[in-house]
């Protein structure tokens, strides 16, 4: 099955539902109140709360969510609900705030026509051109369908189908004006009339329907009465039905359109509505003889808005609807026209996508989108002008030593205002590279040469960054690979125990904790002049490069946000870690993970042989204490993770962050046993 959520957001419900792509059915949904005027940020967090909850009750994943579609009322663009007086918004990139919580394409377009929309194409107009529909609720809406295309006129707000004039002088309208339909066919003008209607008739049939009090009297009541020959009622429900007869006439007047569709709560009595309007509509419309235009009740009456919603992206070409990621791809310098986002890869920070677009010439051409997380990055402008500078230097670097810089170096795709970046409605940072056509990353070593090939790769790029001005770069993250304030940052998340988790990890603290004396090694060593302080990656997991899928050879090193100073052996510790063990970094039967000291062998090579003799002999003989630095380290950042109820990783599953921590843990218990051979292995290559 294909799935969508839809939602209809209206100025007393949120309505969730989930949808059926297939059969266009709402398999279940869900409704909370508005309570408006109320931030879009907090509206949007019930709705995906009503999300999560419809997907686990149908048992499905987030991600199989097709899309969501919201209809709101209001005037709506490009995701942005430019005004809703109902919810009391203006400018509210609603959009981008439900992508942001879902990472699903959403896409957002005002309610009345979408509801049109759906009925014109699958509801009661099934196959026609053209539509109008009216609809009788709280107040009289309206959506205009021509060509199978919402006419939306040139101000965007066209349909105000309810603020048609039928009477001069006529009732006062919630609009300030007189005589408008709405003032006469809404359902509350349907309930003000028949109270009117029931002071004047003590003995009305209304009363008895509505137990005696006049303020319980609802919609309903006065077409039962009129059923059971009631006067009082037979005159509510005449009136109501000339009143609207004269509107519909007009529109059919003026548009002619195939169907007029009468929806919302009033549209509920069915026959009881539809066969005297038809009726009265014969002597209200122009040239009825040979009229074709039907005039039909609507199939989905109140789901209206949950189908629309929901089959948005069914109809976003007619409605020239597009999403927020394809909105920020189309601010940068692509070739081509969009044509899909996917997530890709399998990194624990940014978001990112994989997204397709499509040339003239029926070319595909592919490139890495990133939302940078803003949360971890505080200041994204910075990182880019790091990632800007240190790609073109490396390029150089690559051209030099007879690479192919296409392939061998992330390019950055410059934004139509010629920024390296796009910063969307709510402030969050985009970037876009080119995508390396027939390239790959793995997130465990699959064959050892590749792992040596990793190395080469890693040490190169440390040697190509050997003279990069050290000063000019911005450090993204403040004391990033400073151990001992992870430390500090764990004892912090111990004191808060912001989760009630603390219990649970005693073991997981005490191993972290007895190491507080060893997390000080490498700042002391750096201290003492023996660790220089170097331009390093600072992120060398094996999935941060990029393998040609021809040869099988290392291509590209990616992931660039945490270049900054470092120290060489916490580059070299960082692909230890993650890859020389016999498991992935979040296996959690740790009888499983195991330190692989043969491929701990081969990356020393590697790594050696990559930096061409450019590290000292004293910082080699400190590769092993890198290895178990990095290890401690991001074992205890896990940790921390955990405690502090999984703010800074993204998981997968609950307890996932204990898992790697747990993982890490494991390796460097098997490190600190290997020590005196991974010692003996380095002193072998450094004699070399
Ligand atoms: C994060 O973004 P990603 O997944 O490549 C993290 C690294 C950790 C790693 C653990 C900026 O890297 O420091 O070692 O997860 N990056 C940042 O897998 O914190
Ligand atoms: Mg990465």
């Amino acid at each position: 099955m294909k799935y969508c959520i839809g939602i209809d957001l209206g100025g007393t419900n949120i309505a969730v539902g989930l949808v059926d792509l297939d059969s266009k059915r709402i398999l279940d949904k869900r409704s909370v109140k508005t309570l408006a005027p109320r931030s879009a940020d907090s509206i949007a967090q019930d709705m995906v709360k009503l999300i999560t909850g419809l997907c686990e009750r149908a048992g499905i994943k987030l991600w199989q969510v097709e899309w969501i579609g919201v209809a709101t009322p209001g005037v709506v663009k490009d995701g942005v609900v430019i005004s809703a007086p109902n919810l009391g918004w203006r400018n509210e990139p609603l959009g981008e705030i439900v992508y942001s919580l879902t990472g699903r394409p959403t896409f957002v377009a005002n309610d009345a026509n979408c509801a049109a929309y759906a009925e014109a194409i699958w509801g009661c107009g099934v196959g026609s051109q053209s539509l109008v529909a009216v609809t009788l609720g709280t107040g009289v809406g309206g959506g205009i369908i021509v060509d199978r295309k919402v006419w939306e006129g040139i101000n965007g707000f066209a349909a105000e189908i309810g603020h048609m004039v039928i009477e001069a002088n006529g009732r006062q309208c919630g609009c300030g004006k007189r005589g408008c339909l709405e003032a006469y066919c809404s359902a509350s003008a349907l309930v003000k009339e028949s109270r009117r209607m029931m002071t004047l008739y003590p003995d009305s049939a209304m009363w008895q329907l509505a137990g005696g009090d006049i303020n319980r009297v609802s919609g309903i009541h006065p077409f039962v009465a009129a059923r059971a020959g009631d006067v009082a009622a037979n005159q509510v429900v005449n009136d109501y039905v000339n009143y609207l007869a004269i509107g519909i006439s007009n529109i059919i007047n003026v548009f002619q359109p195939e169907v007029v569709c009468v929806g919302g709560g009033v549209s509920g009595e069915g026959d009881n509505l539809l066969l005297p309007l038809r009726e009265r509509l014969k002597y209200t419309s122009f040239g009825t003889e040979a009229s074709r235009t039907r005039v039909e009740i609507a199939k989905y009456r109140n789901d209206a808005g949950i189908i629309g919603a929901g089959l948005l992206g069914l109809m976003k070409e007619e409605l020239q609807l597009k999403s927020v990621v394809e909105l920020i791809v189309e601010k940068f310098e692509v070739e081509g026209a969009f044509v899909s986002a996917q997530p890709f890869g399998n990194g624990h920070i940014n978001d990112t996508r994989l997204v397709k677009c499509k040339t003239p010439d029926g070319d595909l051409v592919e490139y890495v989108l990133q939302k940078i997380n803003k949360s971890v990055f505080k200041n994204p402008p910075e990182l880019m002008e790091n990632y800007a500078k240190v790609t073109e230097f490396v390029r150089e670097q690559i051209i030099e030593q007879g690479g192919d810089p296409e392939r061998e170096v992330l390019h950055l795709i410059k934004s139509h205002e010629g920024k390296d970046y796009v910063v969307d409605n709510r402030g969050e940072y985009w970037r876009l590279l080119t995508y390396v056509t027939d390239s790959m990353s793995y997130d465990k070593v699959e064959r050892p040469e590749q792992f040596y090939d990793s190395a080469v790769a890693f040490g190169n790029f440390q040697y190509m960054l050997r003279n990069y001005p050290a000063d000019t770069l911005h450090e993204t993250i403040k004391n990033f690979h400073n151990t001992p304030d992870r430390v500090r940052q764990l004892k912090d998340a111990i004191a808060l125990d912001a989760c009630g988790r603390l219990s649970e990890v005693e073991a997981e603290v005490k191993f972290a904790l007895d190491r507080e004396e060893f997390a000080k090694t490498l700042e002391i060593a750096h201290e003492e002049g023996r660790l220089p302080l170097r331009v390093t990656h600072n992120d060398t997991k094996l999935n941060n490069i990029l393998f040609d899928t021809k040869t099988g050879k290392s291509l590209c090193v990616v992931d660039l946000d945490t270049i900054m100073p470092g120290y060489s052996v916490n580059d070299f510790g960082d692909s230890i870690r993650f890859g020389a063990t016999t498991a992935l970094e979040d296996e959690a039967d740790l009888t499983k993970v195991n330190f692989d000291i043969s491929l701990f062998e081969l990356y020393t090579k590697g790594f050696i042989e990559g930096t061409k003799g450019g590290l000292t002999v004293s910082e080699l003989e400190l590769l092993p204490i890198g290895a178990m630095m990095m290890t401690y380290e991001v074992g205890i950042r896990f940790l921390a993770d955990y405690l502090n109820g999984d703010v800074y990783f993204r998981t997968h599953r609950p307890g996932h962050n204990l898992d790697r921590a747990r993982n890490q843990f494991k390796l460097l218990s098997d490190m600190e046993k290997a020590l005196p051979e991974m010692q003996r292995i380095v002193a072998k290559y450094i004699n070399k």
